[in-house]
C-alpha cells in the first residue's frame, strides 16, 4: 500500500472532493502565499498524514493505553515525544494536542481553576484569541487582564508590563503572539512573574520554527509551560504540542487526556514526528535564517517606499503594514492583493480605530515563500508588485499586470516539484 498512489482511489470514490483538492493545490502553486501563519509541509509530512494510524484509537499515553493493539502507534508517539524534547531541550513533551488552542486549554487548566486571573497580550495588539479574548473560552472561564504594546514604539515595554503585573497580580501570565514582529525577552518575563508568583506560559505557535533553529531565544529554560502549533514556521502537519519541566508532566498529560481531549490523532502524531526530525536538520536552520532575512528585506522595501511598518521593522518571520495614513483599509488591501494573486490577511494594528472586520493593517509573512526557495531578490520583486497594487487598488489593469508577474514568479519556484 505504501508504494501506491492513493489519489486514484479518491478520484474514483469522490471526484467532487478530488476536484476541490486539485483546485486548492493549484491555488497554492499559482499564488504567492504570504499569510504569516501558513507554510507548506514537506511531501514526507503529507505522506505521514495519509496513514492507517488514523484508524487507531489510542486513548492514554505510550505504554498506558485504554485500547489493545497500540504497539506501533506507541512507537510513533515515543519517537515524536523524544524528538520534540531534543529539539527544544525540554524535560517533558506532550504531542497529543489537536491544535494550538487545545494546547492552551490544557495548559490553563493544568495550573488554574476557572475564575483565576490571567494576563495575556491584547488581540488587537498582536495577541491571540485564546489568550483571554472575551469570545473565546479563555475569556469566558478566566478573569482576564490584557497588556498592550507601547503607543510610541509599538513594541513591548517590559517595565510597563512589570508595573501592570505587580498591580494586577495574575496567577498566570501568557507570553506569545500572532502578530508581533519583535524578539521576546523571556528571561525578563520570568523575573517579572517571579515577583508575584505567577505561572509563565509561553505560546510559541508563530515562532516555534525560529526557536527550534536557534534564531529566536527559547522560552524553555524560563517558562513553566510552553504551548505551540506544529504547522506555522515549524512547517509540520496541523496540530499542537506542549513542553514543560518534568515536575508538571503529570498534570499536563492528565489535563490533555482525559481532561480536555479524547483519542489522539495518531496519524497526525506520526506526521509531527517527521516534522520534528526535519526540524533538526542543517537545512532547516538555513531555512529559518532565510525566513527572517526575507522578512527584513521585504519590510525595508515597504519602508523605503514610504509605507509604515509597525515598530519600524521586524526580527522574525512577519511584519504589520499600517495603512491608516493612506486612506486604505486592511480589508480593501487584502482584497486587491488577492485579485493580484498575493494572499495576505487584514489585521488590526496596535491602537487601531477600525473594527477587526475592516482594520487599518495587513499582516505579511515570509515562511511559505521561503519554503519555495525565494530569497532577497524575489522579496524586492514581490514588494514592488505589492506596492503597485496598494497604490492602485481600483485599477484593474494594474492588478491584471501584477497578477501576470505574480504567476511568473510562482512558476519559477514550483511547489512540490
Ligand atoms: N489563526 C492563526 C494566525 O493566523 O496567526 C493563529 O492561530
Amino acid at each position: 500500500m505504501y508504494k501506491e498512489n492513493l489519489f486514484p482511489f479518491l478520484e474514483e470514490t469522490d471526484p467532487e472532493i478530488m476536484e476541490t483538492m486539485s483546485s486548492e493545490l493549484a491555488r497554492q502553486q499559482d499564488q504567492l502565499e504570504m499569510i504569516a501563519s501558513e507554510n507548506f509541509a514537506s511531501k514526507a509530512v503529507l505522506a505521514a498524514l495519509s496513514n492507517p494510524m488514523q484508524n487507531k484509537y489510542a486513548e492514554g499515553y505510550p505504554g498506558k493505553r485504554y485500547y489493545g493493539g497500540c504497539k506501533f502507534v506507541d512507537q510513533a508517539e515515543e519517537l515524536a515525544r523524544e524528538r520534540l524534547k531534543k529539539l527544544f531541550g525540554a524535560e517533558h513533551a506532550n504531542v497529543q494536542p489537536h491544535s494550538g488552542t487545545q494546547a492552551n486549554i490544557t495548559a490553563y487548566l493544568a495550573f488554574l481553576k476557572p475564575g483565576a486571573k490571567i494576563m495575556g497580550m491584547s488581540l488587537s495588539h498582536g495577541g491571540h484569541l485564546s489568550h483571554g479574548h472575551p469570545v473565546n473560552f479563555s475569556g469566558m472561564f478566566f478573569d482576564v487582564v490584557h497588556y498592550e504594546v507601547d503607543r510610541k514604539t509599538r513594541m513591548l515595554d517590559y517595565d510597563a508590563i512589570e508595573k501592570q503585573v505587580l498591580k494586577e497580580k495574575p496567577e498566570l501570565f501568557v507570553a506569545g503572539a500572532s502578530a508581533y514582529s519583535r524578539t521576546w525577552d523571556f528571561e525578563r518575563l520570568r523575573a517579572v512573574c517571579d515577583r508575584v508568583g505567577a505561572i509563565l506560559m509561553v505560546d510559541i505557535a508563530h515562532i516555534a520554527g525560529l526557536i527550534a533553529a536557534g534564531v529566536h531565544p527559547s522560552p524553555v529554560p524560563y517558562a513553566d509551560v510552553v504551548t505551540s502549533t506544529t504547522h506555522k514556521t515549524l512547517r509540520g502537519p496541523r496540530g499542537g504540542f506542549i513542553v514543560c519541566p518534568e515536575k508538571y508532566a503529570k498534570s499536563i498529560d492528565k489535563l490533555n487526556f482525559p481532561g480536555t481531549q479524547g483519542g489522539p490523532f495518531m496519524h497526525a502524531i506520526a506526521a509531527k514526528a517527521v516534522c520534528f526530525k526535519e526540524a533538526m536538520s542543517d537545512e532547516f536552520g538555513e531555512y529559518q535564517r532565510q525566513v527572517i532575512a526575507n522578512a527584513k528585506r521585504l519590510a525595508s522595501v515597504f519602508m523605503e517606499a514610504g509605507f509604515e511598518v509597525v515598530s519600524g521593522g521586524t526580527d522574525n518571520h512577519l511584519f504589520l503594514l499600517d495603512l491608516s495614513n493612506r486612506e486604505l483599509t486592511g480589508k480593501a488591501a487584502e482584497r486587491a492583493l488577492d485579485r493580484a494573486g498575493v494572499t495576505v490577511n487584514k489585521n488590526t494594528v496596535p491602537f487601531d480605530e477600525k473594527s477587526p472586520f475592516v482594520t487599518s493593517g495587513i499582516r505579511i509573512g515570509t515562511p511559505a515563500l521561503t519554503t519555495r526557495g525565494m530569497k532577497e531578490r524575489e522579496m524586492d520583486e514581490i514588494g514592488s508588485l505589492m506596492i503597485r497594487v496598494l497604490d492602485n487598488i481600483e485599477d484593474e489593469n494594474v492588478i491584471a499586470g501584477v497578477k501576470e508577474a505574480v504567476a511568473d514568479i510562482a512558476k519559477r519556484f514550483p511547489l512540490y516539484g
